[in-house]
């Protein structure tokens, strides 16, 4: 029977084990929505084409599946790109399917016509424009082979409207083989056996792990190494929850908002493991004096991000979870009785800079940032799935909260995008509805897509928001404090909303307070009610986060008050 392209993309979407997509309508995608009504596929409708892409990638994230989102051609593509670097630079597996004008119009600066696919090429992993319907099911295909396979990524999809309405047989192929896209899963022993020797002569190993760890799945072989062999482990913003942020070898994360004990390790270990990461100058600072005493073990699927802006000893190109379980085999065999060098002065020295130079802040009569997210982190047992906007909020976020599981922080890491957060955990809720989704806000940033609150309410997706409201764009106004002489140009908040009357004109419920003594009870509140809640903690303005390396120093150059 001949199907038209609609339904074959229906049909592809639901043979690749598509629920939920993330979209809005438009005249180049009727004939897909059509489509769409009449299979068991959800549709979550977002307010802008933004909050799409970002919310297909918290479901991506908190799911650890292919993020699916659809929108119409032109404004509704371009919409997208945003969304599409954030998840791009943070290596998430979605698919983009967009709208296009008839082929017979394409180059004729149609009504609504973009060249998306020319627009998305620098930040999608690949990306398709169907030409001929029979290519259509075969192209859903390795679209959701290439997103979620090797380091993952987005792959975009442009589908012609007349692609949509003309009719063919669907035929998928039942394996994808791509001769110029073959990823390594498995490692080089021989290297692997290089990282067993070195891990055996060293004194002062660290782990330091990333994304990959849990793009990979690969938590549970990471633990496995660091219990074993007793090394210490930080992690990048995106591995946060890689690695349990309560466990007595959990050194906080690294880099420009590292802890001061992480930071340290780094410059002093004798023998570091990266595995998962990109070495991302927010982490390394400057690169020279990143990890000078150490010997750099390297893994990681993609072969481009090795000695890309760290050069180092032993490259590993594998999958994460291969390599470690790989790895744990061998230490094993060769170190039957965990007999390892003796690591407790290593591991006392990092309790010392721990004891010496904690995290801190003070909290007297206005909130703390800080307070406020300790207090989340208590009233939520540290459960919920936090996602972020962009600025101080971001990093406190990452500091205060502990994480001791996987796809629990989900963050703009890479492209470090205001607006993400909110979307970012309507998708989480979507594919975690089981979970507490809790999204902490600047109160600018929040204003950035403040309008899917609509879109949370309308799906009954409960997501909290927790807004860190100083009145200011606070990370910029802190880079302005400590670099400009206190010059805050443009960075003053002079008029924000009401968010307590906007969370009800949106149909959601909210709460504001600027006494610390009200902070736990609010979010206990806030928390309680099964519906979208803003919850606007009024807090000191001129906080800063710290420690902080300024740009372009070496992480032991730190800020520490
Ligand atoms: C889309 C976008 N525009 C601009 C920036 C630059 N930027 C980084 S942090 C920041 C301030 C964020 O302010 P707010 O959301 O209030 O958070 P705070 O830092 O006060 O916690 C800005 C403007 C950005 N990251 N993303």
């Amino acid at each position: 029977m001949k199907l038209t392209g609609a339904q074959i993309l229906m049909k592809a979407l639901k043979e690749e084990g598509v629920e939920t997509i993330f979209g809005y309508p438009g005249g180049a995608v009727i004939e897909i929505y059509d489509a769409l009504s009449q299979t068991d596929i959800e549709h979550v409708l977002v307010r802008h084409e933004q909050g799409a892409v970002h919310a297909a990638d918290g479901y991506a994230r908190a799911k650890g599946q292919v993020g699916v989102c659809l929108v119409t051609s032109g404004p509704g593509a371009t919409n997208t790109v945003t969304g599409i670097a954030s998840a791009y630079m943070d290596s998430i597996p979605i698919v983009i399917i967009t709208g296009q004008v008839p082929t017979s119009l394409i180059g004729n600066d149609a009504f609504q016509e973009v060249d998306i696919v020319g627009i998305t090429r620098p930040c999608t992993k690949h990306n398709y424009l169907v030409k001929n319907i029979d290519d259509l099911a075969k192209t859903v295909k390795e679209a959701f082979y290439i997103a979620s396979s090797g380091r993952p990524g987005p792959v975009l999809i442009d589908i012609p409207k007349d692609i949509t309405t003309s009719k063919t047989i669907y035929k998928a192929p039942e394996k994808i083989n791509l001769k110029s896209y073959n990823p390594t899963y498995n490692p080089n022993l021989k290297q692997l056996a290089k990282v067993v020797s070195l891990i055996k002569e060293a004194k002062k190993p660290v782990i330091f792990a990333g994304g990959g760890i849990i793009l990979s799945k690969a938590s549970e072989e990471l633990r496995e190494l660091a219990y074993y062999a007793n090394i210490p482990v930080t992690t990048s913003l995106m591995g946060l929850g890689a690695f349990p942020g309560t466990h007595p070898l959990w050194l906080g994360m690294l880099g420009m908002h590292g802890t001061f004990r992480a930071n340290m390790s780094i410059a002093e270990c004798d023998l570091l493991l990266a595995i998962g990461v990109r070495f991302d100058d927010r982490v390394t600072g400057r690169t020279d004096a990143f990890a000078s005493k150490a010997k750099i073990v390297h893994v990681d699927i993609d072969p481009t991000s090795i000695h890309k802006n760290i050069n180092v000893h032993v490259p590993v190109v594998g999958d994460c979870k291969a390599t470690l379980c790989q790895l744990n085999k061998m230490i094993k065999q060769q170190i039957p009785d965990k007999n390892f060098p003796d690591s407790k002065t290593w591991i006392d020295t990092i309790q010392e800079w721990k004891k010496t130079t904690p995290l801190a802040y003070d909290q007297k009569d206005i909130i703390k940032p800080q307070y406020v997210i300790e207090k989340l982190y208590e009233v939520t047992k540290g459960q919920a799935i936090i996602t972020t906007e962009v600025g101080q909020n971001q990093m406190w976020a990452a500091q205060y909260y502990h994480y001791d599981s996987p796809n629990h922080f989900i963050t703009s890491g890479g492209l470090g995008c205001m607006g993400f957060g909110l979307p970012a955990a309507i998708g989480a809720q979507k594919a975690r509805p089981d979970k507490l989704v809790v999204d902490i806000a600047g109160d600018g940033s929040i204003q950035m897509n403040i309008q899917e609150l609509a879109t949370a309410v309308q799906h009954c997706l409960p997501v909290k928001i927790v807004i860190l409201n100083n009145g200011y764009l606070g990370m910029v106004r802190q880079w302005q404090q400590l670099f400009y002489e206190r010059r805050y140009s443009c960075t003053r908040m002079e008029f924000a909303p009401d968010f307590v009357k906007l969370a009800e004109a949106f149909g959601a419920v909210g709460f504001r307070t600027s006494k610390p003594e009200e902070v736990v009870s609010i979010l206990q509140q806030g928390i309680a009610i099964n519906k979208p809640v803003i919850m606007d903690f009024i807090v000191e303005k001129e906080e800063n986060v710290y420690p902080m390396v300024p740009a372009g120093k070496a992480l032991t150059e730190m800020l520490l008050v």
